[in-house]
């Protein structure tokens, strides 16, 4: 009687792994990990916006990257403070990625301005010091745009996602 269920087991065994042999093609498989890897890197990418220079200070609001968005500072869902963030912290954000922050709430370019190109995909996290200011490494690619001082007045953001 064991013995005859050991049988029957290890047949089962046999018929299940050759079913799913069969119904994991590589390229179901492949196109399965591709979107595990998508999701991953959009669950992994964000700006987190801080009170004070060099990513100190009270954290104003954390905005992920996972589409192209702008954000009114005075108006938005995230709790982002109107006129706070001096400097931010990157996490894992993907080369190609552009993003603007304004003094100005509805993005105008007559008061300060500060465009960031993501040169290279950031391994972990870049700290943006000040955005006021030009950087020009092997990561961002910064530029400022000055009017009468943008750091503890930033009043929106647009966000770019490469397609
Ligand atoms: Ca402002
Ligand atoms: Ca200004």
């Amino acid at each position: 009687m064991n013995k005859l269920i050991n049988v029957k087991s290890i047949l089962f065994l046999i018929i299940l792994s050759f079913l799913s042999l069969n119904t994991f093609s590589s390229d179901e498989f492949d196109s399965v990990m591709r979107a595990d890897e998508q999701s991953a890197k959009m669950i992994d990418s964000f700006i987190t916006l801080y009170e004070g220079n060099d990513g100190s200070q009270n954290i104003v609001c954390t905005i992920d990257f996972n589409e192209s968005k702008t954000i009114n500072f005075q108006s938005d869902a995230l709790g982002c403070d109107n006129d706070e963030a001096r400097s931010a912290i990157l996490f894992m954000v993907p080369a190609g990625t552009l993003f603007i922050v304004y003094d100005s709430p509805s993005g105008s370019r007559e008061d300060d301005f500060t465009i960031v190109r993501i040169k290279q995909d950031i391994p972990l996290t870049y700290t943006i010091n000040s955005f006021e200011g030009n950087v020009n490494d092997n990561y961002i690619e910064m530029q400022y745009f000055r009017n009468n001082g943008l750091d503890g007045k930033i009043s929106s953001i647009t966000i770019d996602i490469k397609e």
